[in-house]
């Protein structure tokens, strides 16, 4: 068990566990608390990882602000937001630099770098580079989205990651053997919330909001 106070990415998995409904709704609170966790988790990586995280704390907050707001009731669930947002008209929607369509969109994105980043670092070797499997998992998935400049920098954070084995020790949830066996159990879920809206936003044409 992770000391009182510390980081354990046990606790944003179990977010991202708690997100689907049996309606196979996304409930947006335990996502964004996943989203929390992961941001600590982000921080605790170093001051490398600053700009990474602020991107994403700002991310969070305007869904935590929309979800206070007058028209909070319409954020409990993605697909309630989907809903509310595009009954607002298409073009309204599109305008909107703080909708909650295009906001949810960009960490949907970071959600599959994730995704793949621990499914690279439970099938990767004991002597893997961390930094490479965060590398290759980046490439794959959010870097199509971001300018030159993002992709520096990102890629330039990435060279201060520990190593595998160090990295599986920061997670806290035990040795690396236990940490491996807790990501076979966890990455399914973050695979099905990233399913679910992936399927959400396809359906309603929501996949290119600017
Ligand atoms: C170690 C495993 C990493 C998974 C954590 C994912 C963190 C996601 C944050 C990435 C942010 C990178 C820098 C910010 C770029 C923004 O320009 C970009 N934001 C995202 C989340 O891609 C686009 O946002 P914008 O400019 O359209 O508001």
């Amino acid at each position: 068990m992770a000391a009182a106070g510390a980081f354990s990415l046990r606790e944003v998995l179990d977010a991202f566990r708690g997100c689907v409904t049996e309606r196979r709704e996304v409930l947006l609170e335990p996502y964004l608390s996943g989203w929390w966790g992961l941001i600590r988790f982000l921080q605790s990586l170093g001051a490398v990882f600053g700009f990474i995280s602020k991107d994403a704390v700002a991310k969070v907050q305007i869904m935590e602000r929309h979800r206070r707001g007058e028209q909070g009731q319409h954020y409990e669930s993605l697909q309630s937001m989907v809903e509310f947002e595009l009954s607002r008209g298409p073009a309204e929607l599109r305008g909107r630099p703080d909708s909650g369509c295009r906001t949810v969109l960009r960490l949907h994105r970071a959600l599959l770098w994730l995704q793949l980043f621990l499914e690279g670092l439970r099938t990767g070797h004991r002597d893997s580079r961390t930094s490479t499997i965060c590398t290759d998992s980046y490439n794959a998935s959010l870097a199509k989205h971001h300018p030159w400049v993002v992709r520096k920098a990102a890629t330039l954070a990435f060279c201060a990651l520990p190593s595998r084995d160090a990295f599986l020790e920061v997670m806290n949830v035990g040795p690396p053997e236990q940490a491996v066996d807790m990501l076979g159990e966890a990455i399914p879920y973050i695979q099905s919330v990233y399913g679910i809206t992936q399927e959400l936003f396809a359906q309603h044409s929501l996949l290119d909001l600017p």
